[in-house]
């Protein structure tokens, strides 16, 4: 039997070097900031949400910061939903995330649940991305920004998170509706009459010859 019910949702990180990947996907799980990590290591994290009605398994894939192409076209297949992030202090980052969402139009058609997330908002004063730049270079994909800091607080984080996890919904609900055969619509008794009643005037017709 197909499954029903929105219970587990698979999500990769994508971004250049050092943008704050490791630090999102490690602030969602732990609500911790950790400054320094060892490597730019593929890694994937487990977490269950308990959600109103149900828990979700959420699947979160930090990747690396220059995966191959055939790498990153693995990811976006398995993947279902996409956090593009940038830092607000690297503009070839934001250039970066173009790159991304062209290929995950290439892989997934444009309509993919995403979120382009600026981080480092903490150190504005250093920025090297302005708004505008952001609108001009919007992408393929029309998704939801935001602008956070990962380093400052969970609040941001939590957002895009919630944001990334409606759009999951939004689209698992579509995809079951689509693959639901439609209830045949009860018959009214005005109908049922008037089938009845052109049965008998069939076989009172062909009874005559
Ligand atoms: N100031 C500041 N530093 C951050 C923030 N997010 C991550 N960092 C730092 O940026 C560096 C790279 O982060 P990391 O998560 O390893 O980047 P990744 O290569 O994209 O995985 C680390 O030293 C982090 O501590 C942020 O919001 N503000
Ligand atoms: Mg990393």
């Amino acid at each position: 039997m197909s499954q029903r019910k929105f219970t587990n949702a698979k999500i990769v990180i994508f971004g250049g070097p050092g943008v704050g990947k490791t630090a999102f996907a490690v602030r969602y799980i732990t609500k911790r900031f950790i400054c320094d990590y060892d490597s730019d290591k593929e890694m994937m994290y487990t977490y269950k949400l308990s959600a109103a009605k149900d828990d979700i398994t959420i699947e979160i894939l930090d990747t690396t910061s220059k995966p191959s192409d055939d790498v990153m076209d693995k990811h976006i297949k398995w993947g279902e939903g996409f956090i593009l992030i940038y830092s607000v202090i690297d503009r070839s980052s934001l250039e970066e995330t173009m790159k991304v969402q062209e290929r995950i139009a290439k892989v997934k058609g444009t309509e993919v649940p995403a979120v382009l997330v600026a981080n480092k908002c903490d150190l504005l004063p250093c920025r090297d991305v302005m708004n505008d730049d952001v609108q001009t270079t919007a992408g393929t994909l029309d998704c939801p920004k935001f602008q956070i800091s990962v380093a400052e607080s969970s609040g941001g984080v939590l957002e895009v998170m919630e944001e990334l996890l409606c759009q999951l919904k939004r689209e698992f609900v579509k995809n079951v509706s689509a693959s639901t055969p439609m209830l045949e619509k009860p018959k009214s008794k005005l109908y049922s009459m008037k089938r009845a009643f052109k049965k008998r005037i069939n076989r009172s017709h062909s009874d005559t010859f």
